[in-house]
């Protein structure tokens, strides 16, 4: 069978108005990587799995609710749509309203957005607009925009969204066979999260797939939902998260408490050393996708949280290349020697005896 996107294959399951057109560039199918050692670092016992959604067309899971919301407006005759963005929402948007023909504008806060992602809005031709303000600044602006005017609101508050995410979990459980025991992720404006517990939902009602506990992972810089009050200056390496004001937290609260799992914060130095384990087991994703698997790091040295016997699922949801700047920042720069053979040898020895 010929892969035709996201909603060729879970389209029946999603709930979309009759008008919804299909703009596709055949996101989704992402991998399931077991990472075994990694497991056994944590403890063992356990099966861990990541969902790499840094392998979407984009480079982040942005893009399956994109398909969706942009499907929707363009068969609605959308001319123009707008989000606010720490950066992943903006070049999926992008990418996905070129696809259509239509004209993108989004709204980025100054400053701290990642390289790759404002490289990719602007490759894909949107309207960039930095805001001299923060994300949640960039959002109350678009909410106002798009109720006064036929310019259509892709963020995830836009119903769409979240119709389109929803087939991560679809995913995960198709490939497992059932839902995990917990699931790990991180929670910014907490549309995924929201995303991911209607779909287990929907398809423990469909095919008793059985329900993950969820666990939800902020950064403790912009943690909101772990300190129950908005977050005025939001900080994080994790520069997609930096997010004072989620658009769905209280959904994400409800999510994580109905399942049994929880919401928690970790630092940036969890954060970032999460990131090099997983670049150490061949997966380079951004900070903000690193967070999910410290929370559970730090959950299982808590002993909050027992892997033994169970199946963990955590998500990845962008790749590391939108943000090389982290990298030459925290990591060690390459090194240099002449272009000699002498000089080779003797950098190659010091290596090789360490
Ligand atoms: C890599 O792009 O909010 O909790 O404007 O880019 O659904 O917001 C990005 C969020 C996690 C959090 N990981 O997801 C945006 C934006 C990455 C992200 C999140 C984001 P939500």
């Amino acid at each position: 069978m010929v892969y035709e996107g996201l909603l060729d294959r879970y389209g029946a399951l999603l709930n979309l108005p009759a008008h919804t057109g299909q703009v596709s560039l055949l996101e989704g199918n992402t991998p399931l990587i077991p990472l075994p050692r990694l497991a056994q670092e944590l403890g063992g016992g356990f099966e861990l799995y990541v969902k790499f959604e840094g392998l979407n067309p984009t480079g982040s899971f942005k893009d399956r609710g994109m398909t969706a919301a942009i499907s929707e407006a363009a068969g609605r005759g959308v001319e123009t749509v707008i989000c606010a963005s720490t950066g992943n929402t903006a070049a999926s948007a992008a990418a996905y309203a070129a696809r259509a023909g239509l004209r993108a504008v989004v709204l980025i806060p100054e400053g701290k957005v990642a390289a790759g992602k404002l490289a990719g809005a602007v490759a894909y031709g949107a309207q960039v607009i930095q805001v001299q303000g923060s994300f949640d600044d960039a959002l109350a602006l678009v909410i106002e925009i798009s109720n006064r005017t036929p310019i259509a609101l892709v963020n995830s508050l836009n119903p769409y969204r979240l119709e389109g995410q929803k087939t991560a979990a679809f995913e995960i459980c198709d490939t497992l066979q059932a839902a995990p025991d917990w699931l790990c992720l991180p929670v910014g404006n907490a549309g995924n999260i929201t995303a991911y517990w209607m779909g287990f939902r929907q398809y423990d009602a469909l095919k008793q797939t059985g329900l993950p506990k969820v666990l939800g992972v902020q950064a403790e810089g912009a943690a909101p939902l772990v300190l129950g009050r908005p977050v005025e200056k939001p900080e994080t390496v994790a520069t997609a998260i930096r997010i004072g004001r989620p658009a769905r937290g209280e959904q994400a609260l409800q999510a994580a408490e109905e399942s049994g799992g929880r919401i928690i914060a970790v630092s940036d130095s969890a954060i970032l050393s999460m990131q090099r384990r997983l670049a150490a087991e061949g997966v380079w994703v951004e900070p903000a996708s690193a967070t999910g698997l410290a929370g559970l790091a730090a959950e299982i040295q808590r002993k909050r949280l027992y892997g033994r016997d169970q199946r963990v699922v955590a998500i990845c949801t962008g790749h590391g290349l939108k943000d090389p700047d982290i990298i030459s920042q925290t990591m060690r720069a390459p090194l240099r020697v002449h272009a000699s053979l002498a000089a080779l040898e003797e950098v190659l020895g010091s290596i090789t005896n360490t």
